[in-house]
């Protein structure tokens, strides 16, 4: 049966800033994916404070949301059967040293913080972070 679902996948700014955009976009194409929305925008550190609201208690959380607003971000909507899931696949694990080989993560990641994607790691996380960024 199928399962189609959205989410929310971040380029971050280590990896727009070295023009990664396009590779990464083709990735998430050759996978199944297909873009629904896409746009390149700088936030606030406020609004970074807010999209990692559920990092809040974490030491990291201040450089985290210092480091998301720092420079331009590509946001995309993402589809396709069991998008959560199959996006953190692709994504591989949150430190690129751990990620499996084949991952975006492996692939141009830099280091835990420089990890050049995020994506939600829930439908219901998923649901809001496409408000958060898409909602008119
Ligand atoms: P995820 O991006 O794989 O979902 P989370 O645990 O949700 O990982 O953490 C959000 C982001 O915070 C990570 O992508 C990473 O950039 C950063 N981060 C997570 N753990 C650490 C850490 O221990 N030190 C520095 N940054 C971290
Ligand atoms: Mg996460």
């Amino acid at each position: 049966m199928s399962n189609i679902e959205q989410t929310l996948s971040i380029i971050k700014p280590d990896a727009v800033e070295r023009n990664l955009a396009n590779e990464i976009k083709e990735m998430f194409k050759n996978n199944g994916f297909s873009i629904l929305k896409e746009k390149k925008i700088q936030i606030e550190k406020s609004e970074a404070e807010n999209f990692y609201k559920v990092h809040e208690t974490k030491p990291f959380y201040n450089d985290l949301c210092a480091y998301l607003s720092s420079g331009p971000i590509v946001v995309m909507v993402l589809e396709k059967d069991n998008a959560v899931f199959g996006n953190r696949e692709l994504m591989g694990a949150t430190n690129p040293n751990d990620a499996e080989e084949g991952t975006i993560r492996k692939k141009y990641g830099i280091s835990i913080d420089k990890n050049s994607v995020h994506g939600s790691d829930s439908v219901e996380n998923a649901k809001k972070e496409i408000d958060f960024f898409f909602k008119d």
